[in-house]
């Protein structure tokens, strides 16, 4: 076995520069002692071509774009470790960094939207790209997967007509960021194989609330290979320690103006803060002799294996604990690629996956500029690399000697070739026409669209026709609206009624394929575990006159628990209690807005709820805040404020504690507010969200 991995953190080192206590330079080195203004003839005269460094700042600067990704373009990363639980995984796999326990392998991941550029919102509804580099001892493995488990379409040549629908409109470039627009669903209509993913993309999955809190999907099926050779057919899931959970439609919008980069900004202040993200690695495995025994094909990536038929057996987990020093060098100059495997892991004969493992070399290739991309920082793997290959743009190895052939003698043989440990490509026995053809097997298009649908919650199910009322609303062909609806009746009748029903199309004909009533309770997000709140971000509205002593035991509980409470008053510096002390305020009242909050709370102060009551911002804080059903509380006179916010669950009328409907109240202040206070309040951050709140004006 090769040595323990060097961390990644000390290989990048080497590269890392730093600017304190030096001197301006150019690129050569040569020092600068004026950057401000260009060698001229006399003040007033023209610039002359001599001036090396105007002409090599300049040049530099104007070479500093790289292509976007086509896809993923917009996303955010950091590093960390996985570490397997233990090494029962070694009986199917002989991937090391799966199987040895204690040994931590570096990883980085990046997590992206799929179809905004690069400046686009973090909060729109869409796919969330989850990618994962393992800098394993055996080579870099990379896991690129989604935080949803299936996909749009079925084969890869279809990708390039799958992104121009869902990219923004060729003609004028509108819209930015956005699914709901005629191309997406003239091609969706054209393309029933897209019903299944169309469930995910409608449902909550596709405005998470956080990247921390996001499952992740390998989506294909791969496969795992012994060391005696023995394959089995694998899925993999990466299951969030916090849960899984969403933001609101409504909120999502305003989050994209209030805070573009509130999931970039989320998972960099997390790690920032100490907090880090952890996910569970858990794999679904199936015997190559159960290969067809499910009424799917396993290759075809618009479905699942339902948890409840094949459980998924956890693994391992990952913990993300360190933030990139620079976006551009190391988020933006990753390069994942799904044939990037070690011993142990290998493809099936997904034609998705097939075309992928095409794809991202090529892209790589303009998007880096050329084929040595792979000696960049981020990419350069902990195991060292040793092979022939020679020159090409950005070459930053300096291979010595003659040879750069095989087989050599002048060079001693080597590099020579691996007598253990090497990849070996998993024997499948294939045969067959060539043909251009799909498998009949995959034509089931709508049986597990009725799984998904059946499986949601009352609240998940409302959000999904609300977002199908969005979309399809948004379509301007009325014929391309209907041909939707008429897909969906086979997904389910009720469904396609209801969606019909808001967009101004004629409900659905009668005959529609049956509901077959199964479904699969592992995927409403609302069964994920729901009792950690760390890093939920309270608000605590103040103005002067607050109740200091209840404002300090708040913000002490809840940061014991884990949340970060922050206080927000109508100017930012501090605000004077009513005892007389300075209470610091993190942040001035205008510069937020709820949505950019988990929760709100309103402490006592009779003058500081007054003014407060005066202020339409902060009275609208807690109403929107009320409306996006979150945890709402008061103390004391806070509950006033509570009050004219609309809040119109019951409030406490004595010092006790009351919770309704995610609304937390007492009437007790300052050291009377009983603890019991804090705890009730940290059980309903911990639910999310109040969903049985549900009143009409309550945006889907
Ligand atoms: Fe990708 N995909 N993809 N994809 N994909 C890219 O690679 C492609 C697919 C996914 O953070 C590109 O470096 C094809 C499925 C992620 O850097 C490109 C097909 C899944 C990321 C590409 C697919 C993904 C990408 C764009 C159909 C989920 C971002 C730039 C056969 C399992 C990785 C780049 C990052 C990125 C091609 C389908 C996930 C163009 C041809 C299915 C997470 O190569």
């Amino acid at each position: 076995m090769p040595e323990q991995p060097s961390d990644k953190n000390q290989q990048l080192e080497s590269f890392r520069v730093r600017q304190e206590g030096t001197d301006l330079t150019t690129q050569q080195g040569v020092k600068v002692d004026n950057t401000d203004d260009s060698v001229t003839v006399g003040e007033r005269g023209p610039t002359l071509l001599e001036d090396f460094h105007a002409r090599e700042k300049l040049t530099h600067f104007d070479h500093e774009r790289i292509p976007e990704r086509v896809v993923h373009a917009r996303g955010a990363g950091a590093y960390g470790y996985f570490e397997p639980y233990d090494g029962w995984l070694a009986d199917y796999t002989a991937a090391d960094f799966l199987t040895s326990p204690g040994v931590r392998t570096p990883v980085f991941v990046r997590f992206s939207t799929v179809a905004g550029s690069r400046g686009s919102a973090d909060t729109v509804r869409d796919v969330r790209g989850f990618a994962t580099k393992f800098y394993t001892r055996e080579g870099n493995y990379d896991l690129v997967g989604n935080n949803m488990p299936v996909f749009f379409i079925h084969d890869g040549i279809k990708f390039p007509d799958f992104v121009h629908a869902v990219k923004p409109e060729p003609h004028n470039e509108i819209p930015q960021a956005q699914s709901a627009h005629d191309t997406l669903w003239d091609f969706v209509g054209l393309q029933p194989e897209t019903m299944h993913m169309m469930m995910w993309l409608m449902s909550d999955r596709a405005i998470p609330r956080s990247y921390r809190m996001m499952q992740g999907f390998g989506v294909h099926t791969f496969r795992l290979v012994n060391a005696e050779g023995k394959a089995t057919f694998v899925k993999f899931h990466w299951k969030p320690v916090l849960g899984t959970h969403s933001l609101v439609w409504d909120e999502t919008q305003k989050i994209a103006g209030k805070d573009p980069d509130f999931n970039r900004r989320d998972l960099w202040d997390s790690i920032e803060a100490g907090q880090f993200p952890e996910w569970e690695l858990g794999v679904q495995l199936v015997e190559e002799s159960d290969e067809f025994s499910f009424d799917f094909d396993l290759l075809d990536a618009t479905k699942i294996i339902p948890e409840e038929e094949v459980p998924v057996r956890p693994v391992g987990r990952m913990v993300l604990d360190r933030n990139p020093d620079n976006f551009f060098a190391e988020t933006e100059q990753i390069a994942f690629h799904t044939a990037n495997v070690v011993p142990g892991i290998d493809f099936t004969n997904d034609p998705l996956l097939q075309a992928r493992n095409f794809s991202y070399l090529d892209t790589q290739l303009i998007r880096l500029g050329g084929p040595n991309f792979s000696q960049l920082p981020v990419n350069r793997p902990l195991a060292e690399p040793h092979h022939n290959q020679r020159d090409g743009y950005g070459q930053q190895a300096i291979h010595k000697g003659r040879t750069s052939y095989f087989k050599n003698s002048l060079g001693g043989g080597c590099p020579a070739l691996a007598d253990s440990g090497a990849f070996t490509h998993y024997a499948e026995k294939v045969e067959g026409h060539k043909i251009r053809r799909r498998s009949e097997s995959f034509k089931d298009y709508y049986s597990q669209a009725t799984l998904f649908w059946n499986s949601m919650s009352e609240v998940e199910a409302e959000h999904i026709v609300s977002a199908f009322r969005f979309e399809l609303g948004k379509v301007e062909t009325m014929e391309v609206r209907a041909r939707v609806v008429e897909h969906l009746k086979h997904v389910d009748h009720g469904l396609a009624t209801r969606v019909a029903a808001g967009i101004g199309v004629p409900p659905p004909a009668a005959e529609a394929t049956p509901n077959h009533g199964r479904s699969s309770p592992a995927l409403s997000q609302l069964n994920a575990p729901m009792h950690r709140i760390d890093s939920r971000k309270v608000a605590v509205l103040v103005a002067d006159g607050v109740d200091g002593d209840g404002v300090r035991r708040l913000v002490d509980a809840l940061g014991k628990q884990g949340a970060l409470p922050e206080v927000l008053a109508p100017t930012d510096g501090r605000v004077r209690a009513a005892t007389g002390e300075d209470i610091e305020a993190d942040r001035a009242l205008n510069t937020m807005a709820s949505v950019l909050y988990d929760a709100v709370v309103v402490p006592c102060g009779p003058d500081s709820v007054a003014t407060l009551s005066q202020d339409g911002y902060a009275v609208h804080f807690v109403t929107e805040a009320y409306k996006h059903v979150k945890p709402v509380a008061g103390f004391g006179s806070g509950l006033k404020l509570l009050r004219r916010a609309g809040v119109a669950d019951e409030l406490a009328d004595d010092t006790g504690v009351l919770v309704d409907n995610g609304v937390v109240s007492s009437k007790a202040a300052e050291q009377s507010l009983p603890e019991e206070f804090f705890a009730r309040l940290g059980e309903e951050l911990a639910k999310h969200r109040a969903w049985q709140r549900r009143t009409e004006s309550v945006p889907a």
